[in-house]
């Protein structure tokens, strides 16, 4: 399927998704959330791809944002229906993706932007990189899980100061306070990206899946965590990679779970 907004590359076992509007700083329109939630939906059902990246065209922007003139005239029906559609349908299926999720932010990641590499699984920023939450200064307020995900991520007290400030952190700070697990240079991102990529696709992708679901479990209300880490940790027992991981070990080889 050809895109409008992305560009997909598959190297590798790595669906690397682009977000390609470079002269709009990648700001996500509808069209574009929409085409990252099918790229991802593909890639699922893709037996090449193990592992997704997600990054901005160029070297200025992750996505600076929701495409604010495309929602500058909604209504207020108009704003809850894209919100919901966003958060019941994107990011969960950024969230619940069994296969992992980075998100390379290689500039610019504000807003609806940052929303979106909170809810992959692990994200990696280049020195460049500015993140925040400013939709206050717009009269809005985050509504694509910001108020949701940057709690988890940096803890109450700080997610109040970044939101209510809507201030830009750097990669510095953003790595001290947990908003993301790398920082890298620039020119570097993308290849630091894939050697991360690379060990997570040394291991069971089966095991990934179950980890997924067991961590997010976590943060939903209505769930024990600690049941579902048991089912899921219990249904690893019947799987093909669990007997290639337990006799690698024995037999003293690497597993090879290709
Ligand atoms: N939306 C639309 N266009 C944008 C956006 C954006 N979020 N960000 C940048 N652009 C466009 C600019 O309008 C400009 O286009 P043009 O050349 O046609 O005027 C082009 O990108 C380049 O931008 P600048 O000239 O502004 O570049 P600078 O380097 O001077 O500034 C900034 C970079 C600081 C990143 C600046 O562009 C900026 O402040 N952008 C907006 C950041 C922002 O406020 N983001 C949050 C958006 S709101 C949001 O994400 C809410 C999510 C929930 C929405 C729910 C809807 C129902």
């Amino acid at each position: 399927m050809s895109y409008n907004n992305i560009i997909c590359k598959i190297d590798n076992r790595i669906n690397t998704i682009l977000i390609n509007r470079p002269n709009k700083l990648n700001a996500l329109n509808i069209e574009t959330f929409s085409e990252i939630d099918h790229a991802i939906n593909d890639s699922k059902n893709n037996p090449d791809v193990r592992l997704i990246v997600i990054t901005g065209i160029g070297t200025k922007a992750f996505a600076a944002g929701a495409d604010i003139k495309e929602f500058i005239d909604f209504s207020e029906e108009e704003a809850f229906d894209l919100s919901s559609k966003v958060n019941n349908i994107l990011t969960q299926t950024i969230e619940n993706s069994p296969l992992p999720i980075i998100a390379a932010i290689n500039g610019y990641a504000l807003g609806g932007g940052l929303e979106i590499a909170m809810a992959c699984h692990l994200r990696i920023a280049s020195d460049n990189a500015k993140m925040g939450l400013p939709e206050v200064s717009l009269g809005l307020i985050p509504g694509y899980g910001g108020t949701q995900r940057l709690p988890q991520l940096v803890g109450k007290g700080k997610a109040f100061d970044m939101i209510m400030t809507g201030k830009m952190i750097d990669a510095d700070e953003a790595l001290i306070s947990g908003l993301i697990n790398y920082k890298t240079s620039q020119e570097e991102l993308l290849t630091f990206t894939k050697q991360i990529s690379d060990k997570i696709l040394l291991n069971s992708s089966n095991s990934i899946k179950h980890v997924v679901t067991c961590i997010n479990a976590n943060y939903k209300d209505c769930l024990n965590g600690y049941e579902v880490e048991t089912n899921q940790f219990s249904k690893c027992f019947q799987s093909k990679e669990f007997i290639e991981g337990t006799q690698a070990f024995i037999k003293k080889r690497k597993p090879n779970f290709n």
